[in-house]
């Protein structure tokens, strides 16, 4: 039954039934998947974080335009240095695209998705989005095509999305209520014209949610990215949370809001705050007790290429391209050939996942040990195969004796950035102990004898001995050594310092 709220329409409340056509498959976090949604996702590096270790994406920049302007949002044309969505190197036209396309398939046979996330609104530039999919369509069957939208122009589009057999579709929602929305969105171009204020947000939250209720009617899964921004929709993204799973979202992915002044952005140079990583933390474990929340999501550029967390889009620019000699057939055999040997390593993980090792026996009377935070540093194929010096990000695992959850990402300025710059070192290595704040461990493939002390001082205790040890293996056996050694009944760092 449909009920009209305002200018949105709320459903009732739907549980997901993990099967068929048009239900909407709304999971908790750790709730388990149907097989047939299992298939579905296991190559998406962005809806399963498993597949995110190992399959690559790529975002072609082809949609310049936006129809509604964001206050976190500066869109960059020419950048190469800032990685925020909005911000590309080059755009392209939807033939260049598919040149692209084609050379970073045959180079990286790992990518399993290509995504047209902006630098504007996919469907603000229909022609040229749509163009782009055709091609790809026909010139690269085997890849997964995925559109990141706003949402006001999603359903007019619903039909010809599904025609293009687009199975994953982003909308970002920031909030259900209007007087919200007028804080974020100072106007959108609707009807022929550009409206502001509340009933810009009117507008805009209704067509989101009517996008959304469309797509899940097609059986496309449907993610939801939201913004967290302190103090305008944080305490109200719970409440969307739950709307969004009622209507058959598949998956929830809370994003910190970017705004240094940097960025030029409205919130950047007013200095609005952004959220720290416990706040994040805490809001994405609130909401996943009702719809699994991502957790490994890396705020890509809209031009990004490669596995989550890298960006090799500079190695396929336009120039290069052109260059390259290209055999398509050749590149997909090769592809399909390595996603089946990928499927096979997570089968064999999962299996080992499944019968984990023997722990240590304690008395049945004594409390579980506790949870013991970790951080990594890798260069994003699920190893533990990055230096600390040259790690631009650490992901965060919650261990304990029954898994190593993944909780989130911290992204940190490089500890050392060569000759020139070697007086930064020490206020980097500083940012560095304060983003890792919390943790206990750091497991990375080396490490400098100067950062390990700075970092044992401060309580964080590095491990060098699993490099190039797949990350849930090399954590869970480091948790192993330490509750058999007994280590787990106090904290293991030294702490002597706050950075
Ligand atoms: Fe791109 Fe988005 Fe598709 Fe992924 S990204 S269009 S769903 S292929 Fe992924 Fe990047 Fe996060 Fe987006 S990590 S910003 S969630
Ligand atoms: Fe920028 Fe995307 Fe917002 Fe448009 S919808 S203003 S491209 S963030």
């Amino acid at each position: 039954m449909l009920k009209q709220a305002g200018p949105t329409l709320v459903t009732a409340p739907r549980e997901g039934c993990g099967g068929g056509a048009g239900c909407g498959i709304s999971l908790a976090q750790g709730e388990p998947l149907p097989e047939a949604l299992r298939r579905r996702i296991e190559n998406h590096p962005c809806y399963s974080e498993e597949a995110h270790h190992y399959f690559a994406r790529m975002h072609l920049a082809v949609a310049p335009a936006c129809n509604i302007q964001c206050h976190y949002c500066n869109r960059k044309y020419d950048c190469a240095n800032e990685s925020r969505p909005g911000v590309v190197s080059e755009l392209l036209t939807p033939e260049q695209a598919v040149q692209k396309t084609l050379a970073v398939a045959a180079a990286i046979p790992e990518l399993a998705v290509v995504g047209i996330a902006g630098p504007g609104d996919p469907l603000a530039n229909p022609a040229r989005t749509f163009a782009t999919f055709r091609a790809l369509s026909a010139q690269a069957p085997d890849l997964k095509l995925c559109v990141s939208t706003n949402g006001l122009a999603l359903p007019e589009h619903v039909e010809e999305l599904v025609k293009h057999n687009i199975g994953h579709v982003t909308i970002t929602i920031n909030c259900l209520d209007p007087d919200i929305g007028a804080k974020i969105y100072p106007w959108i171009f609707w009807d022929h014209r550009r409206i502001g204020g509340r009933r810009a947000a009117e507008i805009l939250i209704a067509q989101q949610l009517k996008g959304l209720e469309m797509l899940v009617a097609k059986d496309v899964l449907v993610k939801i990215n939201s913004v967290m921004i302190p103090g305008v929709n944080d305490e109200h993204l719970q409440e969307l949370n739950r709307v969004v799973k009622q209507k058959g979202a598949f998956l929830h992915n809370i994003m910190p809001l970017l705004a240094r002044p940097e960025h030029g952005t409205y919130y950047g140079l007013t200095g609005q705050r952004e959220p720290d990583f416990q706040e994040l933390h805490a809001l994405r474990e609130a909401c996943g007790a009702q719809l699994k929340t991502m957790r490994h999501c890396r705020q890509c550029r809209s031009d990004a290429v490669g596995l989550l967390g890298q960006n090799r889009s500079e190695e396929f620019s336009l120039n290069k391209v052109r260059r390259l000699r290209i055999d398509p057939q050749a590149a997909m055999a090769k592809r399909a050939e390595t996603h089946e040997a990928i499927r096979q390593r997570l089968a064999e993980r999962q299996g080992k996942i499944a019968a984990p090792a023997t722990l240590p026996s304690r008395q049945s009377s004594a409390p579980a040990p506790r949870a013991v935070l970790m951080a990594v540093a890798s260069k994003g194929g699920g190893l533990i195969d990055e230096h600390f010096g040259q790690a631009h990000e650490f992901l965060l695992y919650e261990v304990t004796t029954a898994s190593a959850r993944l909780l989130g990402r911290r992204q940190t300025d490089l500890y050392c950035t060569g000759p020139a710059n070697c007086g930064d070192a020490e206020s980097n290595l500083n940012g560095i102990i304060r983003a890792l704040a919390g943790c206990e461990l750091l497991l990375c493939a080396r490490i400098g004898y100067t950062p390990w002390q700075k970092l044992e001082s401060a309580g964080i205790q590095p491990n060098g001995e699993h490099a190039l040890e797949p990350i849930e293996d090399a954590l869970t056996a480091v948790y192993r050594e330490l509750l058999a050694a007994g280590k787990l009944d106090k904290t293991l760092g030294v702490r002597q310092t706050s950075a």
